[in-house]
């Protein structure tokens, strides 16, 4: 007999099936003993009876059955395998599981986050944990697709780089061989160079950040979606790309990730129109106007700011999105353009959402001699971007891109409270798999304090 997968259950009543899977948990009432199964498509329920078999929670088995309509009384309404039930025939143990160090089997996971994170290879397999990797699954697959369909070709780019790209000290430096190399904090460097190949690309990389402090919202190894695009004639066309490809994540998530959504109790935010787009100095303003906070004069938005603004979209326009552009020059990275109209601030912007940056973006500088200027200017070494600047050297149209991390928007989708909580293995300041603290440090190391902030 063929295996059938739970999902598969709901369209067999009267049927005989082979089921393979996990025993969620197990229930025994003497002579009736009440199994759920849990598979990649569902849980099911499962009934024995004389199973005489002890079986305990991640055991490995195949059962044999018959499906039957559940009585009335006994419908699960919150389960979409709620209907039905298996009547078990037989039960083979194929791997027996060892005792587990919590319960599995609940509708949540009620671990603190050190448990979570310390038994990461058995919480993942949560039901509620599968949801957020499947919303994530969602979100990289909709990246590739809607971009794909928009004319842009995927490229891998490396993650062993010769120089910091975005400069700041967050970089980690790796040995290679007998020199000095680093780990890269984005592709942002590649995927401008790939316009001058395929005018459109996308990649989907690993980026590194030694990020010093402990935050909810950080980790130091991310999965980046990049995209840039060449021959603009606005840069507001790179934001408009942006916006598409939001709809279109919202929307394939509406549609595909409905249990998943329903599991944390979230719905996909919410875009009325347009997503409002306001300058920096503008959010400053009506942040001054709505809560009498006075950071009109500060170089970039603060946490709250952010948050605030966010609020302001979502009552005032309908849109729990929101650009915030004209960030100032000298706070973003060498590559971004400045605003020809007002060089002190810059063609970039950042996407927020539910309070949260989501992602970063801008129009770059393009011209050969501007850029050797911005790179030196930032007091880098213009030998150490020589792969870099010569795509520009020989010829490149105006330009302009972004980056979303895809665990921060996984995370804001879901409303979850930490970061770690959409990464499949977070690393940062206190672990990589396992804690940091149980590993010996490198000889001579400088020890970096450890910071906790929101
Ligand atoms: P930026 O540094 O703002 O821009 O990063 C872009 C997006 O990546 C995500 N992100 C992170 N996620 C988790 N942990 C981190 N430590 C982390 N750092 C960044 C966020 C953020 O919005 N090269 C530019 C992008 C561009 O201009 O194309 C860049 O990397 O979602």
């Amino acid at each position: 007999m063929e295996r059938t997968y739970i999902s598969q259950t709901v369209d067999k009543i009267g049927q005989l099936v082979r089921l393979k899977g996990y025993i969620n948990t197990v229930r025994d009432h003497g002579k009736i003993t009440f199994i759920d199964l849990r598979d990649k498509t569902g849980v099911l329920q499962c009934v024995g009876t004389d199973l005489k078999i002890q079986l305990r929670g991640e055991d490995v088995v195949e059962i044999e059955g018959a499906v039957k309509s559940r009585p009335e009384k006994m419908v699960n309404e919150k389960l979409p395998t709620g209907k039905v039930e298996l009547a078990i025939v037989k039960l083979t143990v194929i791997e027996k599981a060892d005792e587990l160090p919590f319960d599995l089997g609940g509708n949540d996971l009620n671990v603190s986050l050190p448990v979570l994170l310390d038994y990461r290879s058995l919480t993942l397999r949560h039901p509620k944990s599968q949801a957020i990797f499947k919303v994530q699954n969602q979100v990289v697959k909709t990246f590739r697709d809607y971009l794909s369909s928009q004319g842009f070709v995927e490229f891998n780019a490396p993650t062993i780089v010769p120089v910091a790209t975005e400069g700041g000290a967050n970089v980690f430096p790796i040995k290679y061989f007998e020199h000095d190399c680093y780990l890269a904090q984005s592709p942002q460097l590649y995927k401008q160079i790939m316009v001058g190949v395929f005018e459109r690309v996308f990649s989907v990389a690993r980026a590194y950040r030694a990020e010093p402090s402990v935050t909810t919202r950080h980790i130091c190894e991310y999965v980046s979606l990049d995209a840039e695009m060449g021959f603009i004639d606005s840069w507001t066309e790179v934001m408009d790309v942006l916006e598409n490809l939001f709809k279109k994540v919202f929307a394939d998530i509406d549609l595909n990730c409905k249990d998943e959504l329903a599991l944390f109790d979230q719905t996909v935010p919410r875009v009325e129109n347009l997503i409002p787009r306001i300058k920096m100095r503008e959010a400053q303003q009506i942040i001054f106007e709505r809560t009498g906070v006075d950071h009109r004069a500060e170089k970039d938005l603060e946490p709250e700011d952010e948050r605030e603004i966010c609020r302001w979209a979502a009552e005032t326009k309908g849109s729990e999105l929101v650009f915030v552009t004209h960030y100032p020059t000298a706070k973003r990275a060498f590559y971004t353009m400045p605003d020809p109209a007002d060089p002190e601030f810059s063609l970039s912007f950042d996407l927020l959402g539910r309070g949260l940056e989501w992602v970063s973006g801008s129009q770059r500088i393009n011209n050969h001699k501007e850029l050797v200027k911005a790179v030196e200017l930032r007091g880098n070494n213009v030998k150490d971007f020589e792969l870099y600047l010569q795509a520009f050297k020989y010829g490149m149209p105006p330009e302009g891109g972004f980056a979303l991390g895809a665990e921060r928007i996984t995370m804001q989708i879901l409303g979850l409270e930490n970061i770690r909580e959409a990464t499949l293995f977070p690393r940062d300041m206190e672990r990589v798999d396992i804690k940091l603290s149980s590993l010996k440090t490198q000889k001579n190391a400088k020890k970096i304090p450890l910071k906790k902030t929101p």
